[in-house]
């Protein structure tokens, strides 16, 4: 079949006749099948693209076939840091170099011959667009959700901006690998963390692979313990730490601040202060994960003070050390080193106390850092209580005296979104010298991102420079005011373009409320696993607060994750440019058509693993699809031929299209796949022992092309059309399997004779292993090969084969 005069052919038929166009009347019978976005990089679509666009919309195919309204939308991450660093490269502009690079990737979109229904494409760096961003901003704002803090930020210091912290990877920028460092800015954040609880909670409701939902688990990081205040040594004042171990507390031996923490500088004595100021400076110089990494050895300063441990009034040296992260719990710790290892590792190399208060339930004397819970020793009055008690007993009476008490801590922080950036939403936001930040009315939305930028990076936004841009006028008082000169985190702008889709050229609202509550939330997303704790957790994160704010009815907004697996190069490693390992799909398409290259890699790979490229896969479902063709082509020659019917194709027709629809269901195309190929077999040896039943021959053929259309949907529409049937194959209904065709009557049994296949049998199904063996041994040709042999055992494989081992 020449594909590409073929795929062109059924691309333009079914545009023209708005095949995939979402049906508005039918809302209650929708099914949201979405895949992530793409970001327009590169100009060409990648085999990663392929990957997840390629098998999600046969899946989208087939749930149509099923009879589903499926809504299926496509469009643009467009903002973001990668066009940016390309105009300063290049001085080709953001929006110039994106618009090309959409253009182009749209193109090659539908050139795969996706159903994606272009009429609700959004481009999230259009005004019509982030007009919307910014009125969500504006709404979390007077929700008490957006905020402005100066806090420590990380700052990549070659790329000139803030990171978040997900994008420092082992103390480095993510995009550039420039060691990060600390700074401090003002900056906007959202009060994820108000969303703490149901963010974890919420995960066991989802239908979402569990080692996502663990990794979310993490990230939120729920920690339950304790508070317990520390005086300073002759002050009255004092500091307080988060543990879990509460029940540790007579066997502190120290206490341990973070570099950064405030406290530091106001109780470093004259002697220590050097020291501690040499210390800290080196500090500010690493990432977080450098200083939290088990394996680096722990170091830190003394202070020169001391604090007093509230449950016994000991007197406890106050050190500094850089394992204690200044953005968690209070930024200080009580140092137990009989029970925790960091805390043991530090006061060996440190030479500090070392003291047991921990001892296992069964009473040995387990070696130190001994860090499970056991029952308390060495305790005062808590002596033999477990741990479980001894927490409750300790936080309460601390709780009594105004020096703790119980606390749940969270790892998640709020989530920085200014950048310093150009390509970006605007932050719609003001600054007014009488009245402080003010919100842009509603009404002058969207604040414009303008076009003539210096985005040059120098340490400030770019923005700032734009005199036009900066100055407006206070809304409140009617004075001269500046603009907020950041724009968003591209993440924001992606945190509801699911909700937008259903609504894309509304312009009078960012989302309908009756119809996105009808379509949304989204039945199947699928994307790149990467996405785990960020993207995936900002959308929940926006779809709770929009639902406390009245716009949503719904909690959650993806029911079903599917995280599609990576393909690598030949040589087993991940594609890069540097390795010189990158398969481009084009080639490939270019030879043998879009969906040979679509269904080699549903056939190649387990869906969601991935794994190796391979060129000799790609040959062999090019062959397959060549015998498909010819067996259609057998099925018209055969038309009206009288002949007999075959129950053991009868048998394979079943039961494939049982395993095609449930697999296929489960993002299983490789094995779905694999069960055509066996139907196709039983056709083949059907046609070719003669005497073959048209009309029978052409009613399993049928079946078959409705399984295999939505897998390779331009060559199937193509035979379809052969066949004389009417347009579209898409519209017909997907196969159903007759339960009672699922048994064999009669099945084939493999004779060997150690362990070689010698001969066949045919028996009924419910045959004893004891009428196998005896069918096998009174085979005429078996009995011929045995003879004079002695028979030491027999094998029965019950539906499979019957071994005779034999000397
Ligand atoms: C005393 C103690 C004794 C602790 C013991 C552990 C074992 P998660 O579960 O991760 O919340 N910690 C508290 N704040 C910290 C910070 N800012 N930087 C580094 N470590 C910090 O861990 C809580 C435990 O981590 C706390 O309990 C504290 O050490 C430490 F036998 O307190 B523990
Ligand atoms: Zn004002």
């Amino acid at each position: 079949m020449d594909a590409k005069r073929v795929e062109a052919k059924w691309q333009k038929k079914w545009e023209e006749t708005g095949l995939y166009r979402f049906n508005k009347e039918d809302a209650d019978n929708k099914l949201y099948c979405l895949e992530m976005f793409s970001y327009p990089s590169g100009a060409k679509l990648h085999v990663g693209h392929w990957y997840n666009y390629g098998p999600t919309d046969s899946w989208a195919r087939f749930k149509r076939m099923q009879g589903y309204n499926v809504f299926h939308p496509m469009g643009f991450d467009a903002f973001g840091l990668p066009a940016e660093n390309y105009a300063i490269k290049t001085g080709v502009h953001p929006q110039d170099s994106t618009f090309k690079n959409i253009e182009t990737m749209e193109r090659q979109l539908k050139a795969m011959g996706a159903t994606f229904d272009w009429d609700y494409e959004i481009k999230t760096c259009m005004p019509d667009y982030y007009k919307w961003t910014q009125w969500i901003f504006l709404k979390l704002y007077e929700a008490g959700l957006a905020y402005r803090k100066e806090a420590p930020v990380n700052w990549c210091p070659s790329c000139n901006t803030v990171l978040a912290n997900e994008q420092v990877v082992d103390g480095a920028c993510e995009r550039c690998h420039s060691i990060v460092e600390r700074r401090n800015l003002t900056q906007w954040f959202f009060k994820i963390t108000q969303y703490a609880d149901e963010l974890l909670n919420d995960l066991d409701k989802l239908d979402w692979p569990e080692k996502t939902k663990m990794m979310q688990r993490n990230w939120i990081g729920r920690s339950v313990g304790g508070e317990v205040t520390f005086a300073l040594d002759g002050r009255k004042d004092g500091f307080t730490v988060f543990t879990t171990r509460a029940d540790t507390l007579y066997g502190c031996t120290y206490v341990v601040l973070a570099p950064e923490h405030p406290l530091v500088d106001e109780i470093t004595t004259p002697e220590n202060r050097a020291a501690v100021e040499e210390y800290q400076k080196m500090c500010a110089r690493m990432g977080e994960i450098d200083r939290l990494s088990t394996t680096r050895e722990k170091t830190g300063v003394f202070t020169g003070a001391y604090a007093v441990n509230p449950i016994n009034g000991r007197k406890v040296p106050i050190w500094v050390a850089d394992y204690v992260l200044y953005s968690y719990g209070t930024g200080a710790v009580m140092a137990v080193p009989a029970h925790d290892e960091r805390d043991f590792a530090f006061a060996t190399k440190y030479d500090l106390p070392i003291e047991r208060v921990i001892k296992s339930a069964d009473g040995g004397e387990d070696a130190l850092p001994f860090c499970e819970d056991g029952v308390l020793v060495n305790s005062d009055k808590r002596d033999g209580l477990t741990g479980a008690q001894a927490r409750e007993a300790i936080l309460n009476e601390l709780k009594e005296q105004g020096k703790g008490g119980f606390k749940v801590n969270y790892r998640l922080r709020d989530w920085l979104v200014s950048r310093q950036r150009y390509w970006g939403a605007p932050i719609p936001m003001i600054h007014c010298e009488h009245c402080g930040t003010v919100p842009v009315p509603e009404s002058e939305l969207p604040v414009q991102l303008p076009y003539d930028v210096n985005f040059t990076p120098d340490g400030s936004s770019p923005l700032a420079s734009h005199e036009g841009f900066m100055n407006t006028t206070c809304p409140k008082c009617g004075r001269p005011a500046r603009r907020d000169p950041d724009t968003l985190d591209t993440f924001v702008c992606s945190s509801w373009y699911f909700l937008r889709y259903p609504n894309a050229h509304d312009g009078s609202e960012a989302f309908n409320k009756e119809w996105t509550n009808k379509l949304l939330p989204v039945d199947k997303y699928v994307g790149g696993a990467e996405h785990a704790c960020m993207h995936l957790l900002y959308a929940r994160f926006f779809t709770k607060a929009l639902r406390d704010l009245g716009y949503l009815s719904f909690d959650e907004p993806f029911k079903s994750l599917v995280h599609q697996g990576i393909i690598l190069g030949p040589d087993g490693m991940r594609m890069s440019k540097s390795r010189g390992n990158v398969i481009s799909p084009d080639g490939f398409v270019e030879q043998y058509g879009s969906d040979v290259f679509r269904m080699y890699l549903m056939f190649g790979f387990a869906y969601t693993e991935g794994g190796p490229w391979n060129d000799n896969g790609i040959k062999s479902v090019a062959r397959f699809l060549d015998r498909v063709e010819r067996l259609v082509e057998r099925a018209i020659a055969l038309r009206g031929q009288k002949g007999r019917s075959d129950e053991e194709v009868e048998y394979v027709r079943h039961r494939t299209i049982q395993a095609v629809t449930n697999d296929t269901e489960k993002f299983q195309f490789n094995t779905a796949i694999a069960r055509m190929m066996e139907l196709v077999n039983a056709l083949y040896k059907y046609e070719g022992e003669g005497n073959v039943d048209g009309t029978y021959l052409e009613a399993v053929v049928r079946d078959l092309m409705l399984m295999m259309a939505p897998f390779a949907p331009h060559f199937i529409e193509e035979l379809w059309e052969k066949m004389g049937y009417p347009y579209s194959v898409f519209n017909q209904k997907w196969p159903e399997f007759d339960e009672s065709k699922l048994t064999r009557s009669h099945v084939e049994l493999a004779l060997q004779i150690n362990g070689k296949v010698r001969g066949r049998i045919t028996l009924p199904s419910d045959a004893t292993q004891e009428q196998a063996k005896a069918a096998a041994l009174a085979d005429e040709k078996i009995a011929a090969m045995l003879e004079g042999k002695e028979i030491k055992k027999v094998v029965v494989v019950p539906g499979r084969l019957v071994n005779i081992v034999a000397k």
